[in-house]
């Protein structure tokens, strides 16, 4: 009995100080296992005589339910530290920084037309688009070209090889001027718009790309006269540049479709190898560069488009987008505009979720 005793205690100490399911496993095995002391005391049961039975089984029987609460209690409590032990070590640090994930960015031509919209639409100009794939008589004759007309020559342009169900020949748009006529002939006066998108010539150097992006402004109203015009551009090209110091250079020029035209240029100087808008360009280290024409609209393209130039005038303007985007952000090379190669894109891209646009207040990159 003492015996009984003893081991009884010795099993429980064992089980108590086990600190792992492993070592309370051995434990099991060792006591209630097929071969476990309490086991092999239970099988002694069945070789007893009847007496000894009722005297020896109630103390093997206590000892056996002893051991396997002890058991049970102490798998509990390893399970538990176990559970505990992880969540402590396991925890979720939302302080570490996520791991990066490969994100696009917005192109700067995609980014200069957004600041281009938000300018114009401050100065109440809505955004219209017109076909790339066009029409002579839209991208030609109703901006006073007609057939043979010395100016159809200026922009070399891709015909297709088709005509449309009036007889018009197809072809790429060259300028952004068609959705002037568009615009009139759709909803008359007056007109407030800019409209910006792609346009074709067959034209390639450092400055010339065969497809690059401009954007068309027009303004029809009544008594409207070029100072509107030179207001308008000096406005919007100070907002753009973010810098009070631009000025402007008005020449005269000729596109067939307006009158007076204006070809205008804007003063810089060369710091460092860049062109850092601002100033006179007559002023000593300065110089001009041609940024964009425009004039007044020619009393023919009202006309063609069914407005009467007795009552109407306007102002037109068309400006080359990608170079505006390598002045203000310093590219020196257009064609890298189009070459789709991801580390120009990553230099000068802009992050979508982070648009420099002029309403956010970021200003002209150093
Ligand atoms: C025109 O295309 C006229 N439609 C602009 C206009 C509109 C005048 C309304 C008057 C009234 P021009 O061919 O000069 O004009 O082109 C306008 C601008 O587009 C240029 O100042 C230049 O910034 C840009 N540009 C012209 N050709 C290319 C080219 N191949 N690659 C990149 N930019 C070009």
């Amino acid at each position: 009995m003492t015996e009984l005793k003893d081991r009884t205690a010795a099993s429980l100490a064992a089980i108590a100080a086990a600190n792992t399911l492993d070592a309370l496993e051995a434990l099991r095995i060792d006591a209630l296992g097929k071969q476990g002391w309490i086991s092999e005391l239970l099988k002694t049961l069945g070789r007893m005589t009847p007496e000894e039975r009722q005297t020896q089984a109630p103390a093997i029987q206590a000892a056996r339910s002893e051991v396997a609460d002890a058991l049970a209690d102490r798998k509990q409590a390893l399970e538990a530290a176990d559970l505990e032990a992880r969540l402590a070590t396991e925890t979720l640090d939302l302080t570490l920084p996520a791991p990066e994930s490969p994100r696009g960015s917005v192109h700067p031509v995609s980014q200069v037309m957004d600041e281009l919209a938000e300018i114009f639409a401050d100065l109440g100009f809505a955004v219209k688009t017109g076909p790339e794939i066009e029409d002579e008589w839209h991208n030609f004759t109703a901006l006073n070209m007609p057939e043979s007309h010395p100016a159809r020559a200026m922009h070399d342009t891709f015909y297709f090889p088709d005509h449309d169900d009036q007889g018009r020949r197809m072809l790429l748009r060259t300028h952004t001027s068609p959705v002037q006529i568009r615009t009139m002939v759709a909803e008359g006066a007056p007109v407030r718009i800019i409209a910006p998108g792609r346009v074709y010539r067959s034209d390639s150097d450092a400055t010339h790309t065969p497809m690059f992006h401009q954007i068309e402004g027009l303004v029809i109203d009544r008594g409207i006269h070029l100072g509107h015009l030179k207001w308008t551009l000096e406005t919007f090209l100070k907002a753009f540049f973010e810098r009070d110091d631009i000025v402007l250079r008005l020449r005269p020029s000729y596109f067939p479709f307006t009158e007076p035209s204006v070809e205008v240029d804007v003063g810089f100087a060369l710091e460092n190898g860049r062109r850092v808008l601002g100033g006179s360009g007559d002023a000593p280290g300065h110089a001009w560069m041609e940024l964009l024409g425009s004039g007044m609209v020619n009393a023919r393209v009202l006309e063609m488009s069914g407005l009467d130039p007795a009552e109407w005038q306007g102002f037109a303007f068309g400006l080359g987008v990608d170079r505006l985007a390598m002045l203000k952000y310093g590219m020196d090379d257009l064609r890298a505009f189009f070459d789709g190669d991801i580390r120009w894109l990553r230099h000068y891209g802009f992050s979508a979720f982070d648009q420099p646009t002029l309403s956010g207040g970021v200003g002209v990159r150093a």
